[in-house]
């Protein structure tokens, strides 16, 4: 009986499927925020961030980046987690350095993912005991000021590949080469947190972080998609 049960168990799995392979642990588009306010989402950054029009697109609210910060837009809920992917909309309006944090174990503590406006690169870097080591992966591919962009950052502890297209490209993620890949090349960080420590003149938009196979990209017809991303997944 209980082995007729286990099969009746797998069967079923392959009918229905595998929900609790994924699960969406943040999501945000800032739309319930309101304009020159802190998102209400993001903690750490009450003065360094504020919701912002979209600077091509003055019907939609971006988390701004006003004030050059320190660990600006630390999830809160991530401490534990060593396997995540994150996808975000990304603007720059100037050129400076712009950066995501990843694996925040503590401030000041966490590697760096950045864009380096002087060579067209990406690069990751660390922030440990005050120094910044690094890069300890480097990549040119050339970004343009004033356009969108949608990026996907993977992460299995030091393993860390980040992907980045433009906007409206509706080509899948997994059909994109990455934009830069750290593969054990440094171990200090294995867990931890995403963030953004970043410059003014940044801008971002249509967050979410899950864990599993979901692929999300609200690209193209971004309201539509992204409203049914917001009404098919678990908070
Ligand atoms: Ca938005």
């Amino acid at each position: 009986m209980a082995r007729a049960c286990l099969i009746l168990v797998f069967i079923l799995s392959f009918i229905v499927g595998f929900p609790a392979l994924s699960e969406t642990i943040f999501m945000d588009d800032f739309e319930q925020d309101k304009e020159g306010e802190p998102p209400s989402k993001w903690g750490g950054c009450p003065q360094d961030a504020v919701v912002s029009k979209d600077p091509v697109d003055n019907g939609n609210l971006v988390m701004g980046i006003v004030l050059q910060n320190v660990d600006c837009g630390i999830l809160a809920d991530m401490d534990n987690l060593s396997e995540y992917v994150a996808e975000w909309d990304w603007f720059w309006e100037i050129s400076t350095w712009h950066s995501m944090t990843i694996h925040q174990e503590k401030p000041g503590e966490n590697y760096h993912l950045s864009r380096n406006p002087d060579n067209g690169a990406w690069e990751m870097w660390a922030r440990t005991g005050g120094g910044w080591p690094g890069p300890f992966v480097t990549n040119v591919q050339p970004t343009e000021l004033g356009k969108w962009y949608r990026c996907q950052l993977s992460v299995d502890q030091a393993h860390i590949v980040l992907k980045v297209k433009e906007q409206d490209d509706n080509t899948a993620f997994d059909q994109i080469a990455p934009a830069l890949e750290m593969n054990g090349e440094d171990e200090t960080f294995k867990k931890g947190k995403f963030g953004v420590n970043e410059n003014p003149g940044s801008f971002l938009d249509n967050v979410i972080i899950y864990v599993g196979e979901i692929s999300v990209e609200p690209v193209g017809k971004l309201a539509t998609s992204w409203g049914g991303v917001k009404n098919n997944f678990r908070r």
